[in-house]
């Protein structure tokens, strides 16, 4: 699955006699034949714990979670032990990229299991099971039992209040079950990151980014605080409108918004409450949805329409094997995860997706961000195993974003997904407003995932205010609430993928910030004239030389080189963002013109 993902699939397997080995090699090797026998073994590794976790994740069933956990704590197993033996290096003078090297393999797991052999299985199976809990989670009404899948559906179809809490309510009776769990989880990674050096699991995972994980946490607030702005008009001009759908004695003008009314089940993207928020009815041709239905586009044709478009930046057809292995689907007699990924099994030669894809814009634009994942798997798959990963994660993240926002209504017209590429002032609005109510939404929502996390790593969120402190922060970043009272018999926390699946979510937040940094020297490179938003790269083979040749360094150097590469600055940057809004912002202004906004 994308970069987490990869990370599992890299990181995941090992076998026991290879960490024998191992002990006895260490003493004999110099610091750079150590890495070369780690990368090796990796390939290995990887390729066990890629199966593993692959048929777990198409397959949930009693077996193949003892498949999954196992590969996973003989994966953990070997990483105890390297790490303990590249001890044996520390303090001499090595080369950038050998120190580069073990500091990755250090860093090589999302989740480190102590050095115990029963704390290592208690752990594995419990994260294990928790994926499995949420992949097969249902709500049953009676005999009418519900998927994920389903109650989305409502997400997107239903105005009726009622509806879409029972939905969301629904869906959140999948996690208490998992409070117990988790708590142990807490515990037991946080033991294994303290062995590693680390205060905790959340200091760990903020040590990804070639910086400290204090400094890493103030680039996040820099981040945040600069497009703040933005999403509070954004928020303001949709509270108002949902107030003259639902009534403003369901949604107060002065409060926050009741999270089941935003067109998600997480109120993460808003992208479905289009029809309600469109400033400029009929002004402009936007529904793709309606193209795929009439068409009847099959999966497989989502998915190459997507694959045409990396093509048309001078990249690869992807491998027969894609189309052999990869689910597009829900299989219908068995559990299986739908939550998208992208995989990049052996080394990068195997790639994957696994969907369950729906015949929606949303889906599209969720392959194109898939495919992202596979072209970085394959741009990078010729650097040695540990210098494979994406700069950073969110750069792994933003690859296939930046992509869709190439999916101008010139690309959509010139594919045939819409009628008429309309190009006034009103329809530059309306196309603004559908993409910032899935990027512009989102930022919040992609800061306080962790926020949270790194609060229950550091002990500072404690099980006994696990929901609460969970709320308080939905509330402080985006200006929700939950549509009834919820306590801590609750684990909505849970009831979100990443927060079940241990995949840090920061790396969202920072693409989603990332990749209008891209998009903008990308446009650049291919001598775009005009508004930032009318860019669109496709059939661009210099824009797309240069994107790749930034993937193909993979993870070998620091992120800030990387970036520095392609766009000429070493920070992250929000300007870019708020520049591609530029327009929106101005007429939300104007909507929002005396009314009063926050919560
Ligand atoms: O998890 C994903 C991708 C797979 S890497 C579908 N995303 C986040 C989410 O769904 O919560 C993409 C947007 C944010
Ligand atoms: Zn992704």
């Amino acid at each position: 699955m994308f970069a987490g993902a990869l990370l599992v699939v890299l990181f995941s397997a090992c076998s026991e006699q290879v960490a024998d080995e191992i002990t006895v090699a260490a003493a004999t090797e110099t610091a750079e034949e150590f890495i070369s026998r780690a990368n090796v073994e990796l390939i290995d590794l990887s390729r066990q714990s890629g199966a593993a976790g692959w048929v777990r994740a198409t397959y949930i069933t009693h077996d193949t979670a003892i498949l999954a956990a196992t590969s996973q704590e003989r994966y953990a197993e070997w990483h105890s032990g390297m790490v303990q033996q590249a001890l044996a290096y520390e303090g001499q003078d090595l080369s950038a990229e050998t120190q580069r090297a073990i500091d990755l393999l250090k860093l090589g797991t999302s989740l480190p299991t102590p050095n115990d052999a029963a704390k290592r299985k208690e752990l594995t199976q419990i994260a294990t099971e928790l994926g499995g809990m949420y992949g097969s989670g249902q709500y049953c009404m009676g005999n009418d039992c519900k998927s994920l899948s389903d109650l989305e559906e409502i997400f997107i179809e239903s105005r009726d209040y009622d509806e879409l809490q029972e939905a969301w309510e629904g869906w959140r009776t999948i996690s208490p079950p998992m409070r117990g769990k988790y708590a142990r989880y807490v515990e037991l990674a946080n033991e294994g990151a303290g062995e590693l050096g680390y205060g905790d699991l959340g200091a760990m995972w903020r040590a990804r980014y070639d910086m400290s994980p204090a400094e890493f946490q103030n680039e996040t607030v820099r981040l945040w605080e600069q497009v703040k702005p933005l999403y509070e008009q954004l928020h303001c001009a949709v509270r108002a409108k949902l107030g003259e759908t639902y009534g403003e004695d369901k949604v107060p003008q002065d409060g926050p918004i009741p999270a089941h009314l935003l067109g998600n089940m997480w109120a993460q993207e808003w992208g479905f409450i289009y029809d309600i928020m469109e400033p400029y009815p009929g002004v402009s041709d936007l529904d793709v949805d309606s193209t795929l239905q009439t068409k009847d586009y099959s999966p497989q044709e989502m998915v190459r329409s997507a694959e045409n478009f990396y093509v048309s930046l001078g990249m690869d057809r992807l491998p027969d094997t894609f189309w052999e292995r990869s689910q597009f689907t829900k299989p219908r007699d068995r559990d299986v995860v739908c939550h998208a990924s992208a995989w990049g099994l052996d080394g990068g030669n195997d790639l994957r997706i696994k969907m369950c894809i729906k015949q929606t814009y949303d889906e599209l634009r969720t392959i194109y961000h898939e495919l992202g994942h596979n072209y970085y798997q394959s741009a990078y798959k010729h650097q040695p195993m540990l210098f494979q990963g994406g700069a950073h994660a969110g750069f792994h993240e933003a690859i296939g974003d930046t992509i869709t926002l190439s999916m101008t209504p010139e690309y959509l017209n010139e594919v045939g997904l819409i009628g008429s590429a309309e190009e006034s002032e009103e329809a530059v609005i309306n196309r603004q407003m559908q993409v910032a109510l899935d990027k512009i939404a989102f930022l919040p929502f992609g800061k306080l995932i962790d926020e949270w996390r790194w609060g229950v790593f550091s002990g500072e969120i404690t099980p006994q205010n696990y929901n609460q402190s969970w709320w308080d922060l939905r509330n402080k970043y985006q200006g929700i609430a939950p549509p009834s009272e919820r306590s801590e018999d609750h684990f909505d926390p849970g009831a979100k993928y990443h927060v079940a699946g241990n995949v840090s979510y920061t790396r969202y937040f920072l693409a989603r910030i990332l990749q209008f940094q891209f998009q903008r020297s990308l446009c650049e490179i291919a001598g775009h004239e005009g508004d930032l938003a009318s860019c669109s790269i496709f059939n661009n083979t210099e824009a797309g030389a240069k994107f790749h040749a930034m993937m193909a360094a993979g993870q070998s150097e620091p992120w800030q080189d990387a970036l520095e590469k392609l766009t000429g600055t070493r920070e992250m940057d929000a300007t870019a963002i708020i520049d591609y809004f530029a327009p929106l912002m101005g007429y939300l202004k104007e909507q929002n013109a005396g009314r009063s906004c926050g919560w």
